[in-house]
């Protein structure tokens, strides 16, 4: 398994993505996911390809978290020019995610929104179509996408695993995934360990938090039962750190990698 942090750890800290490259290679990590809060058309590629290139680290995944929080787009709107506008945004991410070298592109809110403004049935079937046609676009740009199902403070068409793995089974194709974040799985109260079975070769990208989203190790998740079943299914993606940084980041993240190397 590979180990990663979000940029939006960073995010209110004034850094360039450039400067959190170079934080991520000093801290030890391998690569981080990417999230930016311009329209992906202004994101300035280039401004990273060269730290990253230097500095080897990789780019895990393309992340959506301002699709939906800064530009209120959603994959599964009812609205079908939001739906349209949000296809364009995620066309984009396809391309960035080509330019710097990563395959995947993930969405929480960006795909299901938090609050339902249809019945649950039609939600649902928009969503199914939807996932659809971002499999049809991840095939152009030789993509996977993968699925953060939330808890239900969070989002209220998927909550659990099994609702993600039932909707990727009705959809039917083999480049859309699911990840898991272990903070909604504790939030649900869902064991663990069977979440991570139940996705099983299903599973392509993992978000840790402890509860609260405090930095893993701080709080009351078992990570230790969490990582015993990641090696249990052979799971060798990235896991990637999301959690909310109080204080003093760099040092914090050191303390993460350390805590979640020692249960690999
Ligand atoms: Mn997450």
């Amino acid at each position: 398994m590979k180990l990663g942090f979000s940029t939006v750890i960073y995010e209110n800290s004034g850094l360039s993505h450039q400067q959190i490259v170079e934080k991520a290679a000093f801290l030890g990590y391998q690569g981080i996911e990417l999230n930016f809060k311009e329209w992906p058309t202004d994101f300035k590629v280039d401004s990273i390809k060269n730290s990253l290139q230097e500095y080897g680290i990789e780019v895990a995944a393309i992340g959506t978290r301002h699709m939906y929080v800064t530009h209120n787009l959603y994959l599964t709107s009812p609205k079908l020019k939001v739906r349209r506008k949000s296809f364009e945004y995620l066309t984009e991410c396809m391309k960035i995610a080509d330019e710097l070298n990563c395959n995947v592109v993930q969405a929480g809110w960006a795909f299901q929104g938090s609050i339902l403004e249809a019945s649950y049935n039609d939600a649902w079937k928009i969503a199914v179509n939807s996932l659809k046609d971002v499999s049809n676009l991840c095939r152009r740009y030789n993509k996977i996408f993968v699925v953060e199902f939330a808890c239900k403070q969070n989002a209220q068409l998927l909550n659990t695993v099994d609702e993600t793995l039932r909707m990727l089974d009705e959809v039917g194709e083999d480049n859309v995934f699911v990840m898991i974040d272990i903070y909604h799985v504790q939030q649900e109260n869902y064991p663990l360990g069977k979440c991570v079975h139940k996705a099983n070769k299903k599973l392509a990208y993992v978000h840790l938090a402890d509860n609260e989203r405090l930095p893993p190790g701080k709080g009351i998740i078992n990570f230790k039962e969490f990582i015993s079943a990641l090696k249990e299914i052979h799971y060798n993606g990235y896991l990637i750190m999301e959690y909310e940084a109080k204080s003093d980041i760099d040092k914090s993240l050191k303390d993460v990698l350390n805590f979640i190397k020692q249960l690999l």
